[in-house]
């Protein structure tokens, strides 16, 4: 668990210690792929976990990134009028182009472009949440109350 962080680990430790954010991006062996996975391997109810959905809205083709906890599914639909405009799961390659990270292991933070942000507000409850730090072995911990301030995100009701 001392071995060096990979580079996409390391872009997100970057990130969030440009954020001002002192939180340690951890490597496990175990997966952390998903949000069951994620929770299974460090610990925690899966609702603790942070999971970072790529949208595409459907006709401007723009990224929106949706922090969902790992308990809950997106209402499209409820999205949508927040957003102001039809909204699909994204593709995979788009995931990449926009967030610089592979499906899996996309953070909150550190994307290569600014994307716009919601957070799902079920987060808040927790006194501590875990997010995916670049790849599928990768996460931090924070408190869920930093998600708006390092995001610049919206917290809205998601489902
Ligand atoms: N590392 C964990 C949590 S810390 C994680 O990244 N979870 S996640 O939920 O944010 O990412 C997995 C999500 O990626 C899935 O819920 C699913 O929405 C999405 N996904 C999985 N496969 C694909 C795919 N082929 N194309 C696009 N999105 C996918």
């Amino acid at each position: 668990m001392n071995q060096p962080l990979s580079e996409s680990a390391r872009k997100v430790q970057a990130a969030l210690q440009a954020l001002g954010l002192p939180c340690q991006v951890v490597e496990l062996p175990a997966s952390t792929r998903t949000a069951p996975e994620a929770a299974q391997a460090v610990g925690c109810q899966v609702g603790q976990i942070v999971k970072s959905l790529v949208f595409r809205t459907q006709t401007s083709r723009r990224a929106v990134l949706v922090l969902v906890s790992g308990s809950n599914r997106v209402n499209e639909d409820r999205l949508a009028e927040v957003v102001g405009e039809a909204v699909v799961k994204a593709e995979a390659d788009f995931v990449r182009e926009q967030s610089g990270f592979a499906v899996g292991g996309v953070p909150p933070v550190g994307h290569h472009r600014p994307l716009p942000t919601y957070i799902d507000q079920d987060l808040l409850q927790y006194a501590e949440v875990w997010a995916a730090a670049g790849t599928p072995h990768a996460v931090f911990k924070l408190n869920p109350r930093e998600l708006p301030r390092i995001t610049g995100g919206e917290v809205i009701k998601v489902n």
